[in-house]
């Protein structure tokens, strides 16, 4: 059990299962939840972090089209099979990061994982872009980007030679390992969590993040993430620089 998560849950955790789920088409759940939806998982459900900016605030770069389907489908399609796969099992009342760590090495909880990792990279993938973003980087990350890749464009080279080189889904990574800066691949869900490593940010390279707005053109898609959109404040957050 989680104490912090529990915290911000609603008080309906000491009721037990059989009154809980009498209950749960009543008033007095919907007092109790606060609005939240109905449905008989809400004592541990995950939600839908907010989009830190509106569904067209990337456009155009990223359409609000793309936006309203990744956002309002795909990511809330992960929230919402995480939370019937983890229903009465002792991943329930887990935090995402526990939930990825512990199915990370579990072949049989697979389903878990891939939904637990998806919620949490696409949480992540949004922070990693701002409205305004790409440009010059911080100080103190230009600094980190020209000791491991000689410069800031030799970096960005490399994310996008990772991000295209990634075959089918997947995702493309900046890193920590250590101390030293990289840029990793991950396929499917795959994270580098769960290789001890530190992601600073990410960009996602499943067909449904560009394929709207580029069809198969994903070199232009990162490219112009990068150009434009990505977000070297929340990198240098991640990193600890800051
Ligand atoms: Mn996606």
């Amino acid at each position: 059990m989680n104490k912090t998560r529990d915290k911000q849950k609603p008080d309906v955790t000491n009721l037990d299962r059989r009154s809980f789920l009498a209950l749960s088409a009543g008033a007095f759940i919907s007092m109790a939840i606060g609005g939240l939806p109905k449905t008989a998982a809400a004592a541990t459900d995950h939600l839908l972090p907010p989009l830190p900016y509106g569904d067209g605030a990337l456009s155009p770069v990223i359409s609000a089209n793309t936006m309203s389907f990744h956002y309002g489908k795909h990511h809330q399609g992960y929230v919402n099979n995480l939370n019937k796969l983890v229903a009465r099992t002792p991943y329930a009342d887990m935090t995402l990061e526990k939930i990825i760590a512990g199915t990370a090495v579990q072949p049989e909880n697979t389903a878990i994982f891939n939904n637990a990792a998806q919620v949490w990279n696409h949480t992540f993938y949004w922070k990693s872009m701002k409205p305004g973003g790409g440009g010059e980087p911080p100080a103190a990350l230009k600094k980190k980007m020209q000791d491991a890749f000689g410069s800031v464009a030799a970096c960005k080279k490399q994310l996008i030679t990772t991000a295209t080189s990634q075959f089918a889904s997947g995702w493309a990574w900046l890193v920590l390992d250590g101390e030293t800066l990289k840029t990793v691949k991950t396929a499917n869900a795959g994270t580098p969590l769960t290789s001890g490593m530190t992601p600073l940010l990410t960009i996602d390279v499943w067909e449904h993040a560009y394929y709207l707005d580029y069809q198969n053109r994903r070199a232009d898609y990162v490219t112009a993430v990068l150009d434009k959109l990505i977000n070297w404040e929340f990198a240098l957050q991640n990193a600890g620089l800051q």
